[in-house]
């Protein structure tokens, strides 16, 4: 027993010797929602740059559900075990700003990746790609489906997700333009991102709008909740969905014709790059002023704005031709 303390004592005292030079940065990849792919996708990628950092821990957390209250909770645990960073995808822009804000006062560096905190919540947002170009993809895949004219409905994520939001916002814009006078936003639903809650608002729609010709919408949960409501409901060639999906989880859908084409970055990278980012902060190469160069490791580099926000690339668009080939991936 004495032994077995002693050699216990001085594991934990060489443990303790060494540990300043190899204790890892633990950054936490906090997501809106667990069990939602993108963010298993985004994960996959931030694992790499984990690996490719080599001192860097990222734990991958979220809540069940998509709320900014399990959010907070998660985010003031995290500042209790003194994470070196929060890597947030938020369910609200400003609901989270307090506890962020507190994390940041003990140290911690935090950056908002896929959906953003306002500015003084974070050090800088990382967005996947431009907003005006997101919005204005969703319409012309709409389009593309449907033709000039008909009734079309939005089937968004929860109602405070910052980023549908802002690409909601951009679509109308782009709708209310002389080109799309044809196309008739009717009515903008919420599913959550729960594929159940999803599915329902898609056949809510389908009862409410008997004329409903296109949904939209720019969350992978949604889309392919509403592309199988659609199949279920023996709307395909009537109804067309379209919006922001996995071509692993839209395969299928593009077959089955309820979806003709669809838009996503790459979620993998998008996740690695945001590790890579917060790995700047960490090691006080950038503080998030803007025109701050941060380096993105393979990815490339981005340059802050005004905002300390930032953006990657181009929205990539999937359909029958090439949706199988990008289903292995994500
Ligand atoms: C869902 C989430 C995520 C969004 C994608 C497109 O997975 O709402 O935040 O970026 O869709």
């Amino acid at each position: 027993m004495k032994k077995q303390l002693k050699t216990l004592l001085a594991v934990a005292l060489s443990a303790a010797l060494v540990s300043p030079a190899m204790a890892a940065d633990k950054i936490a990849l906090v997501v809106k929602s667990l069990g939602n792919g993108f963010f298993d996708a985004a994960n996959q990628g931030a694992q790499e740059a984990a690996k490719e950092l080599k001192n860097v821990e990222v734990i991958y957390t979220g809540p069940a559900k998509a709320t900014a209250e399990g959010q907070i909770e998660i985010v003031n645990s995290l500042i209790a075990q003194k994470v070196s960073a929060i890597v947030i995808s938020a369910n609200d822009p400003d609901a989270l700003a307090p506890s962020l804000k507190r994390a940041m006062e003990r140290g911690i560096k935090v950056i908002s990746f896929d959906s953003g905190v306002r500015k003084d919540g974070r050090m800088m947002h990382l967005n996947p790609s431009s907003n005006p170009l997101i919005g204005e993809k969703l319409v012309k895949m709409t389009q593309q489906a449907i033709g000039d004219t008909g009734e079309v409905a939005i089937l968004s994520a929860t109602a405070q997700a910052t980023n549908q939001n802002i690409w909601i916002d951009e679509a109308k814009k782009v709708l209310a333009m002389p080109a799309y006078k044809g196309l008739k936003l009717v009515s903008v639903v919420y599913g959550d991102d729960q594929t159940d809650k999803s599915y329902r608002e898609a056949q809510g729609l389908f009862k409410s709008h008997p004329n409903l010709k296109a949904i939209i919408a720019p969350t992978t949960v949604g889309v392919a909740a509403a592309a199988k409501a659609v199949q279920d409901e023996k709307m395909v060639g009537k109804i067309y969905v379209t919006g922001l999906g996995l071509p692993s989880e839209m395969a299928g859908h593009v077959k089955s014709g309820a979806v003709k084409s669809f838009a996503i970055w790459n979620p993998i990278d998008l996740g690695y790059s945001s590790i890579m980012a917060a790995s700047q902060f960490i090691s006080g190469k950038v503080t998030g002023k803007a025109g701050d160069k941060v380096s993105l490791g393979r990815v490339g580099t981005v340059t802050l704005d005004a905002n300390g926000e930032a953006a990657m690339s181009e929205p990539f668009t999937y359909d029958a031709t090439n949706v199988e080939k990008f289903a292995k991936f994500f």
